[in-house]
């Protein structure tokens, strides 16, 4: 029988014993010796500490595969274990969990994404370009009434875009309600679609308490791809919306940052991407080069999310946050073309509106698809010209303007 083995980065006066406190924590030990657990329930069910780097102050922990309940507890059992209690033993002043080995078994025992790249890449007809996919988040991210929602996305559509999404904070408000906002939105990108002749995929945000009925009924409205905020809905959320559709799961990872952006505590992005694609989303936002969120070791996500794992179909990494037609060649450069990236300020916000700003965004991809520089194609494409002028191509570090 195989292990888990999760790496942590551990603040403590002795680094060695702050493992052993943990591995003891987290599977058949406590603070104290107790006489109910056993020789024997130690040595098959306790956790070990493996490798010590003193330097780097990394400990490698192998958690037996018979301590996890994946029928039942899934991947809440699995964070309970490799990511519970021991945030807050005393023995460590902080710990990061930075990554995690799963076994043959406990991988397959998933069986992940459902679509995955190619099967994402069949719907929108880009199997034979591998051209990197465009998206964008309807903006404002809350208010739009469901008619100007749905002209929103019909511009975004009818400038080629591939997908048009919900933004993470919108799901049946008062001004927007769902059913309302996904038939009029379905209906539009179908007309968008007889003019274009191009699939364009709205990803519904259902995260809510109740996913599988909110999802259904989005289903029921026409949709063609759902989407979930992850971390706030919660793991059984994404793998209930796997299990019960036959769409593409668009995976949100908003509050991440709560978890992930410390340096010395907390989870890394790369163990949530790991989950993820257990559980079966077929897009994940986990970072990007060039962009208004920071993304640390974004590369080491997607090599999660794109490598293969035991056959499990990849998932494609979503490119997105402050990004705009000027950054997609870093973006492509630093993560390839097997990548979703979006816009949605980049495209909202351009000088000649939504349409303008979608097109500009493919005029940017075919450029580096064609090899051309972007201020050289700009010379023949007015929507990237303009685009360009307005956002240029070097990162910026300030926002949030007061024009807003
Ligand atoms: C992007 C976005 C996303 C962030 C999340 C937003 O909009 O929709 O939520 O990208 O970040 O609301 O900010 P803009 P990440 O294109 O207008 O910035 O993908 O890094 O989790
Ligand atoms: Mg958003």
């Amino acid at each position: 029988m195989g292990e888990v083995i999760a790496s942590y980065r551990i603040d403590a006066d002795d680094i060695k014993v702050a493992a052993r406190a943990i591995a003891m924590e987290q599977s058949t030990g406590t603070w104290t010796k107790v006489s109910t657990a056993t020789q024997e329930i130690h040595e098959k069910y306790g956790a070990k500490v493996v490798e010590v780097d003193e330097e780097a102050k990394v400990a490698k922990i192998a958690f037996p595969v018979e301590d996890f309940s994946l029928e039942i507890g899934g991947i809440p059992n699995i964070l309970s274990i490799i990511a519970g209690n021991l945030f807050g033993l005393r023995e460590v002043r902080a710990v990061k969990l930075l990554d995690v080995e799963f076994p043959r078994e406990i991988v397959t025992f998933f069986q992940g994404p459902n679509f995955g790249i190619e099967g994402v890449r069949k719907l929108v007809g880009t199997s034979q370009t591998k051209r990197p996919h465009v998206g964008t988040i309807i903006k404002p991210k809350i208010g739009l009434p469901p008619e100007r929602f749905a002209e929103v996305a019909y511009e975004a559509a009818m400038g080629g875009l591939d997908f048009i999404k919900d933004d993470e904070t919108l799901a049946n408000q008062d001004f927007c309600p769902l059913e309302d906002r996904v038939s009029r939105t379905m209906e539009a990108l179908d007309r968008a679609k007889e003019e274009t002749g191009k699939t364009c995929l709205y990803a519904v945000n259902v995260t809510s308490e109740d996913i599988v009925e909110t999802a259904q009924l989005a289903v029921d409205n026409g949709a063609n791809c759902l989407m979930i905020d992850v971390l706030t809905c919660g793991f059984p959320g994404l793998r209930a919306l796997n299990r019960n559709f036959k769409l593409p799961i668009h995976v949100h990872r908003t509050m991440h940052g709560a978890i992930t952006r410390m340096k010395n505590h907390g989870i890394a992005m790369l163990v949530f991407a790991k989950l993820v694609r257990l559980a079966g989303g077929d897009q994940l936002h986990v970072g990007c080069a060039m962009g208004k969120m920071e993304s640390e070791n974004f590369q080491a996500n997607y090599n999660a999310l794109r490598s293969e794992w035991y056959g499990l179909k990849p998932v494609f990494p979503v490119c997105s946050g402050g990004v705009h037609p000027g950054y997609v060649e870093g973006n492509v450069r630093a993560g390839g073309t097997d990548i979703v990236i979006q816009a949605g300020g980049g495209v909202h916000g351009h000088p000649l509106g939504t349409r303008a700003g979608a097109k500009a965004m493919m005029q940017a991809v075919e450029a580096v698809m064609k090899g051309i520089p972007l201020e050289e194609y700009a010379k023949e494409h007015e929507e990237l010209r303009l685009a360009l002028e307005k956002w240029g191509t070097q990162q910026i570090t300030r926002y949030y303007s007061e024009e807003m």
